[in-house]
């Protein structure tokens, strides 16, 4: 092992951007231009405790899981049996399976700074007692494949993976996984399943992962942002971490722009953030046009309209007023957009994706996109919009897991505001909108 000399780490401001700080910085993906800027200090003061102490620790901060759920991370990791003699090995998965419409957030962070991942896999593991990560990547994004593999490689050059790590006794080794591009993927089980080499479909739960994950093993599942977020925690503590955010969603996150606004892109800002606030970074709705109707955490949450902007950003905040923050992929469409169109798209994208292991999605999908097609071209009938309303109905709480619910987000939550929408399409014999005016689904 060639040891490795880490500066002194700078003092880190409480504030916005931490996950983001250094993505324009000149090659922030190197590991020595990480290192210069306290990359791997987390690490070495992780390895200064023992693991228990670590979970505490992540505990303690609040961190809540940023794939879409926000279980709190410290609490997962203490599921994990933490007896060194425990008969079965433990196993850290990172969900890197980004496939949620209009969430762009992990792929990002990898490709600018893939060490930050890099050194929350080691801590985490560290933390569980792991000797083996894989961190199971979307197929499509061969860049993002090629840089977290580089990275990788640099941290087994020096030492920071393989054995007796940093001089602690630790070990560890991580495999990059490509998927094949199946949005299911995304859910931890069916990815297990996917990992181990056989087609992608969710698993019952319980067992839960914890218990009974990969090879039937204790496993961690987690998603890039949650552990991209632990060096920081590491290296700063607790009170650090909880200044930023609400009390009951501490620290700070990635919002993903996208669709009519001025300036689309990635925004770090302290969860509870609201969205006019975030509109105010991104320079507003595109000129000329105002909002109309938007995801919080893409389209598997239902959708919020103009009078939800001052709703905080956070998972009590979004979920008091009816949706879920999710991957907080934030869908913006002015008033050129058909609503219908638009959850027409989705839920093909939802029948596309579905794994067909339960019928209720399977089918249910299928009829869905039916129905809608039919108000979208002219041919519905107000009987259509009943029977859309009773299909959803069939499918959500009755599926086997969280696809099929996410499939009857926009249907439901743009029945409850858009509605008048619907019987406009049916009673004037087809769509109201010109495609040609809306950039998006066009
Ligand atoms: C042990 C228990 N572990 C829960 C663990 C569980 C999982 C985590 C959260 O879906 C949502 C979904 C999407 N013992 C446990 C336990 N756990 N109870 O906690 O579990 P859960 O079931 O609340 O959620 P999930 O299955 O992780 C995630 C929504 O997020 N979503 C995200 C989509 C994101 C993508 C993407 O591209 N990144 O697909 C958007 O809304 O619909 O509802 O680890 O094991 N008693
Ligand atoms: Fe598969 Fe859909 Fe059923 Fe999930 S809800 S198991 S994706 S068919």
């Amino acid at each position: 092992m060639i040891a490795i000399d880490l500066p002194t780490p700078d003092a880190e401001p409480a504030q916005v951007p931490v996950l983001s700080r250094y993505w324009s910085d000149d090659e922030p993906w190197l590991l020595r231009n990480y290192v210069r800027r306290n990359g791997y200090q987390g690490l070495k003061a992780a390895l200064q405790m023992p693991p228990d102490e670590v979970i505490e620790l992540v505990k303690a901060s609040g961190l809540r899981g940023r794939g879409g759920a926000g279980f709190p991370v410290g609490t997962k990791w203490s599921f994990i049996p933490q007896r060194e003699d425990h008969p079965k090995p433990h196993y850290l998965v990172v969900n890197a399976d980004e496939s949620e419409p209009g969430t762009c957030k992990d792929m990002p962070l990898m490709l600018a700074t893939p060490h930050t991942l890099v050194e929350g896999v080691i801590i985490a593991a560290y933390a569980i007692r792991a000797r083996h990560a894989f961190i199971y990547v979307r197929g499509e994004v061969a860049s993002v494949i090629r840089r977290l593999r580089a990275a990788v490689d640099e941290a087994y050059e020096i030492g920071l993976l393989g054995t007796h790590i940093f001089g602690s006794g630790f070990d560890l080794d991580v495999v990059v996984h490509a998927g094949a591009g199946a949005y299911i993927c995304g859910e931890e089980t069916a990815l297990l399943d996917s990992l181990e080499g056989r087609r992608g479909q969710p698993r019952l739960r319980p067992p839960f992962p914890a218990s009974e994950g990969l090879y039937a093993s204790p496993t961690v599942v987690n998603n890039v942002e949650s552990i991209a977020s632990v060096p920081s925690i590491l290296r700063n503590g607790v009170d650090w971490f909880r200044s930023m955010g609400t009390e009951k969603s501490p620290g700070f996150t990635l919002y993903s722009l996208s669709g009519h606004v001025t300036r689309p892109g990635q925004y770090e800002a302290p969860l509870g953030v609201t969205l006019r606030e975030l509109l105010d970074l991104a320079g507003g709705i595109r000129a000329g046009h105002e909002l109309k109707f938007w995801t919080p955490g893409g389209s598997s949450t239902p959708m919020f309209t103009a009078d939800h902007l001052d709703v905080p950003l956070d998972y009590e905040g979004v979920s008091a007023a009816g949706s879920m923050l999710g991957t907080k992929a934030v869908q913006l469409f002015d008033e050129t957009t058909c609503v219908v169109r638009a959850v027409l798209r989705w839920t093909e994208f939802y029948k596309h994706e579905s794994c067909g292991k339960c019928t209720p999605c399977r089918e249910g999908t299928y009829w869905l996109v039916e129905i809608l097609q039919r108000i979208e071209d002219g041919t519905g009938t107000e009987a259509d919009i009943e029977l859309l309303a009773e299909t959803t109905g069939n499918v959500v709480g009755k599926s086997f897991c969280a696809l099929g619910d996410g499939a009857g987000s926009p249907i439901t939550s743009s029945l409850e505001y858009f509605r008048d929408e619907y019987l406009a399409h049916v009673r004037d014999g087809g769509c109201p909108f010109d495609p040609a005016l809306s950039t998006v689904f066009p």
